[in-house]
């Protein structure tokens, strides 16, 4: 067959074989003519022929000769004949577009739609419980408590797209078959609270509690699993991140199966992601989905909601966004499925014969369709049907109520059903759902439809008395002032069929659920070689460190298969290109060629049990593979260790969101920012040489950030980490900058392996005695600064007789979060001796002034100021990067040792220890220049 029709509903209505029933786009070979004339489907491709102004004999024939054409010459010589046919088309006089797009019809004719196997009437009675007391969380929140906020609109808009899912497709974490993985849009948190409510997982203590979650038996606002850690999964709320996280959700689950740590069922988990139509204007959204396509994610299903609006007014209003979207996801490859049209206009699309109402729906555009939403059935028949007499006259025999309950096809349980049941068999590429919906469906005047729909959070009396006669709920008038939640008894049919379905399904959905499995980690041995530094004469970076560290980690028995290397296509900029060769690069295909490199012992080596994930060109990809990797020991029950290195700069700075939603997801791992320094990295310039991320990663509360100066720095900080995440099942992950400047690596001085950890220790204590009294210091560096530091020290004690003793900082953020909570402690407890701070134990007995040298922003050592004593001087790098060699930059930024030199005698100074004249003829010996420009302003 032609592969046109790899997507056999693609082409529906014109590929479908009338007679046997098969799927649109199944062999048609043989057919002739006659056969679209034999039954109604037959007659329904007849219409749709007419819809587009054809002839159907005359496309009869066409088919027919293309059947024949495909018979005599084979498939590959047809397709390319249509290539041919279509190049010319497109190049021709006519212009003609992409076929892309397929007419503003359901894609499933009604003739292919499977039974519906659910019972009908329950399902709307527990649809309409469900939607009631989403309203009444909602509303009775805010009656209370003014301003504490929330959505009606979303879930209303959505309620059957979300309903047939629970009834029939979402599967729990307790059947047979693996569980799916679903992404719920974070504004429909209401309703999915109402579902679990309503399946006795929710109490109504709880429900009252929406957006008050400070007394501990809140709901949050949105899917955040950092505060509901046993029901969300997956927080979604930051628009766009949960579509490419779901992309490459669906990627790491066959990963985990393609190497072995999954059981390969004949059944898979699908992922589930529901997003709006105005959600799929955030790049993230969109900017992956070739990578499902290539990837052959079959097992990958969005739904998109298409109410048309989005916060302040629709989405397309000039245009049509089903439209627009079918010719993207079309475009990159995906399996579209368009839910317009509910069952109510079946009968009218049957009999438009001349194709007019087809074409009328096609040139109508999303403002109009809005605008319906909002007006009566007499509105639609003028302003819809009354653009021809012959669409009036389709509608003659419907009354304007009638009209005005033509429905929309994602609130049509069956079209619904009808489109998940096509994904969830479709093979060979990921399906997209889109569903239009009305955006606060039946929800009255004052939400349905308009433009601050989103924004409304109450219902008038009136309104929400309409709105309870169309549930037709047992709420008596007097109660309805303070929506009071419906809750049916236990023993009620619509209970137990909502139960007894989730039941067969596999139990709960949403369910979080964290089964113990703690690894065991390697000891500190395990890394000896590190914590002996280099063999003298050899420099190495802190990242050629790492670089060792992985190699080591991924050939540990114990762990090593759990790793998960990621690199956005910068492997060679890091050294690590040679575990290509040795693990594999992950590839759901293999590899289809011979790499140019393949005499290499370094070759580019794809493999469909390759453990490194190579994302080329995408951080964004890249976090949302770290998130699944990292969040597996709860997703999937296997604990897994990624370990992401990426350009400093371009990880919290460039997805900082995505790390703020690891970081809620309980995302466990390591995130190595390379290449890290403002002076460090020389060569590249302000866009890359990043001096602030550590401040940014200050700002996630779950993060370890350190700034490593050694390579048994980093060695302890991974082996501590790996034990604190797996095997102490500890609700952090890492942040560790990585420099690749080289130089000799010290080893691990006696009796500070726990002070690295902890941030602060004396590394190297000064040289000389003072050569006077008061001629003290104490200098704190961090990362490759840390040998300015140095540098500094033998300067003050050769130079000036100064005894400065280095301390190296690996976490200033974590030496500032110890500092607070000792304060805090201390402040509730002010009857017991206080508590000191950890950085104020180790300065507190020292003596002379304290300067800090950072490659960051002044702002990073900064953070300990507070409990310095006698305070904090702190040199750094604010400021624009550019480019330069690192001496050059170093003395730009006032980091190198000269400055620091300087800095601390300007302190000695300050306290009367040394006149003024010391600093300014050492200024004149070091060359500084005192009226440059503040690096700052540069
Ligand atoms: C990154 C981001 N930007 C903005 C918002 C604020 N916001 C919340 S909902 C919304 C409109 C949503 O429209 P749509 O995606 O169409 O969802 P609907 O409610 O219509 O289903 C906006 C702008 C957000 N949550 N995340
Ligand atoms: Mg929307």
């Amino acid at each position: 067959m032609v592969p046109a029709a790899e997507n056999p509903l693609d082409l529906a209505p014109w590929a479908e074989s009338p007679t046997d029933g098969r799927p649109p786009g199944a062999d048609t070979r043989g057919r002739s003519a006659e056969h679209l004339h034999t039954s109604p489907a037959a007659e329904r491709v007849a219409n749709a022929a007419r819809a587009q102004g054809l002839d159907p004999a005359e496309l009869a024939e066409w088919i027919e000769s293309l059947d024949q054409v495909i018979a005599h010459y084979g498939e590959g010589p047809t397709l390319k004949l249509i290539e041919a046919l279509i190049r010319r088309a497109r190049l021709g006089p006519s212009r003609m577009p992409a076929l892309v797009q397929t007419p503003y019809v359901n894609t499933i004719p009604p003739a292919l739609e499977p039974p519906y196997p659910g019972d009908d009437v329950i399902e709307k009675r527990i649809r309409r419980i469900i939607r009631w007391n989403a309203v009444a969380m909602v509303l009775r929140a805010n009656k209370r408590f003014p301003g504490i906020g929330g959505h009606l609109s979303t879930y209303a808009s959505a309620a059957t797209l979300y309903e047939v899912g629970f009834n029939h497709f979402f599967r729990g974490k307790e059947g047979e078959r693996p569980a799916d993985i679903i992404y719920f849009q974070g504004h429909a948190s209401p309703g999915i609270y109402a579902r679990a409510f309503l399946e006795g997982r929710i109490t109504t203590e709880q429900m009252d509690h929406f957006r008050r979650e400070v007394g501990r038996q809140g709901l949050s606002s949105y899917p955040h699993p950092w505060l509901m850690p046993d029901f969300w999964e997956f927080p979604t709320v930051s628009m766009g991140l949960g579509p490419i996280s779901a992309i490459y959700q669906a990627r790491f689950y066959r990963y985990l199966v393609n190497r072995g740590l999954l059981p390969r069922g004949e059944e898979e988990a699908r992922v589930w992601a529901f997003l709006g139509d105005g959600e799929t204007d955030e790049p993230e959204s969109l900017g992956s989905l070739s990578i499902a396509a290539r990837e052959g994610l079959d097992n990958l299903i969005f739904v998109i909601n298409c109410n048309l609006q989005r916060l302040d007014g629709p989405v397309r209003g000039n245009g049509k966004i089903i439209q627009e979207l079918e010719a993207v996801f079309h475009g990159a490859g995906w399996n579209v499925i368009k839910v317009i049209w509910g069952r109510e206009w079946d009968q009218l699309l049957a009999r438009d014969a001349d194709g007019l109402l087809v074409k009328r729906m096609n040139e109508v555009v999303d403002g109009r369709f809005q605008r319906y939403s909002t007006e009566d059935g007499a509105y639609t028949r003028k302003d819809f049907f009354g653009a021809d007499p012959r669409l009036l006259a389709l509608v003659d025999h419907l009354s304007d109520e009638e009209i005005q309950r033509l429905r929309r096809g994602g609130h049509d349980a069956h079209k619904v059903y009808a489109a998940y049941q096509a994904a969830a068999s479709h093979r060979g590429s990921p399906t997209v759902i889109l569903a239009k919906t009305v955006k606060g469906w039946t929800l009255g005047e004052g939400a349905e439809g308009r433009n601050v729909s989103h924004q409304a959070k109450k219902l008038n009396l009136s309104d929400l008395r309409a709105f309870r006669d169309l549930l037709e709920l047992p709420i008596p008038d007097s109660q309805l002032e303070e929506a009071p939640f419906y809750m049916p008894p236990a023993d009620s049919p619509v209970v137990q069929y909502l139960r007894d379905r989730r039941a067969a399904l596999g139990g709960a959905v949403p369910r979080r659920f964290v089964q113990k499995r703690p690894l065991a980690t390697p000891p500190r041995e395990f890394f000896a070689e590190f914590l002996e530094g280099t063999k003298p004469g050899l420099d190495a970076s802190t990242t050629q460190a790492y670089a060792r560290i992985l190699a080591r980690l991924l050939a540990e028995p114990e762990i090593g298969k759990r790793i998960v290397p990621i690199i956005p296509d910068e492997a060679r900029t890091f050294g690590l290109e040679a575990l290509f060769r040795k693990y594999g690069i992950y590839s759901a295909v293999g590899q289809l060629y011979e790499p140019v490199d393949y005499n290499l012992l370094i070759s580019y080596r794809e493999a469909k049990d390759g453990q490194m994930l190579e994302e080329g060109i995408t951080e964004a990809g890249s976090l949302a593979s770290f998130t699944a990797a990292g969040t597996a020991y709860a997703t999937y029950g296997e604990p897994m260790i990624p370990m992401y290195i990426f350009y400093s700069m371009f990880g919290f700075q460039r997805t900082g969101d995505s790390i703020w939603a690891a970081g809620d997801s309980r995302a466990k791992g390591f995130l190595f920012g390379a290449t890290a320094g403002r002076t460090t990295l020389s060569g590249e310039g302000l866009q890359h040489q990043d001096g602030h991320s550590h401040l940014l990663a200050s700002t996630v509360p779950n993060v370890r950030a350190y700034d490593p100066a050694f390579a048994y720095e980093v060695a302890l900080i991974i082996q501590d980490g790996l034990a604190r995440m797996y095997a102490d099942g500890e609700n952090v992950f890492y942040y560790v900058t990585l420099q690749n400047e080289a130089y000799p690596q010290p080893a691990l001085p006696d009796g500070v392996a726990d002070q690295v950890i902890r941030g602060l220790y004396r590394f190297r204590p000064a040289p000389i005695a003072p050569r006077a009294p008061g001629l003290s210091a104490q200098l704190l560096g961090s990362g490759s600064i840390l040998n300015e530091v140095l540098r500094a020290q033998t300067l003050l004690a050769e130079r000036f007789g100064i005894a400065a003793d280095v301390w190296s900082a690996p976490s200033y953020q974590l030496l500032r979060r110890d500092a607070l909570q000792a304060e805090r402690w201390s402040r509730l407890h002010p009857a017991a001796s206080p508590r000191r701070p950890y950085v104020a134990e180790q300065l507190d007995g020292t003596s002379g002034p304290i300067v800090a040298a950072s490659d960051y922003m002044k702002a990073v050592p900064d953070q300990i100021a507070r409990w310095v004593r006698g305070g904090l001087t702190s040199l750094g790098t604010d400021g624009y990067g550019r480019s330069d060699t690192r001496p050059a930059l170093r003395r730009h930024f006032e980091v190198d040792a000269e400055s620091i030199a300087i800095a601390t005698l300007s302190r000695l100074k300050d306290i009367g220890v040394i006149s003024a004249d010391v600093v300014q003829d050492a200024m004149g010996e070091f060359q500084i220049d005192t009226e440059g420009i503040d690096p700052v302003e540069a």
